[in-house]
């Protein structure tokens, strides 16, 4: 039974150097490639922001980013040193699919089977969960806080993340912390 798995949140080509590339991103990537060559019998669940090109997030349409991570995009595939331990579709849960709702959170993301993120961690026996990706303040911070609420232990992977704004990522830290998430 394996109680631990790693989730790597939106490691996208637009959030490294495509429209909303983030700083850090880079490092955050060779650190998570070396996190899970070290830990090659953890599960690894992807998720990725995934939207259509008339995404109300994006500033044409009402929201406040520019758009990134349109389906079908290179900006929305997942970086190539990561991507071949993407290989089980059953992990890979997509976000950000309603034009007309912001989704931060992967925990409602969807696999191509329509399996939640938190159904099948569930169904894995999950208890512990160690998240890292992109951005802390926004996927990454949205991510965890619905895991913890839902009952897992939250570790967040502090050299695996990259962010918009680095006092933004300072305080997500801090707040995350206080919530009971651990930084690992
Ligand atoms: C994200 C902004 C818009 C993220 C997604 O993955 O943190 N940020 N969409
Ligand atoms: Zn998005």
């Amino acid at each position: 039974m394996k109680d631990t798995a790693i989730i790597v949140v939106d490691m996208l080509y637009d959030f490294i150097d495509g429209s909303l590339a983030c700083q850090g991103a880079d490092e955050a990537i060779a650190h998570t490639l070396e996190f899970i060559k070290a830990h090659r019998d953890l599960p690894v669940v992807f998720i990725r922001d995934h939207h259509p090109a008339n995404h109300s997030s994006f500033k044409e349409f009402g929201g406040i980013w520019p758009p990134h991570c349109v389906q079908g995009t290179r900006g929305a595939a997942i970086h190539e040193d990561l991507a071949p331990y993407a290989d089980d579709e059953g992990l890979v849960f997509y976000k950000g699919e309603d034009p007309a709702v912001e989704q931060y959170s992967g925990f409602e993301g969807k696999n191509e089977a329509g399996q939640s993120m938190g159904e099948v961690l569930r169904l894995l026996d999950i208890e512990t969960v160690l998240v890292c990706g992109i951005a802390t303040e926004y996927c990454v911070r949205n991510t965890a806080e619905d895991l913890l609420k839902d009952g897992f232990k939250v570790k967040v992977l502090k050299d695996c993340l990259a962010w918009v704004d680095a006092e933004g990522h300072k305080k997500a830290l801090a707040e995350m912390e206080q919530e009971g998430i651990k930084l690992a």
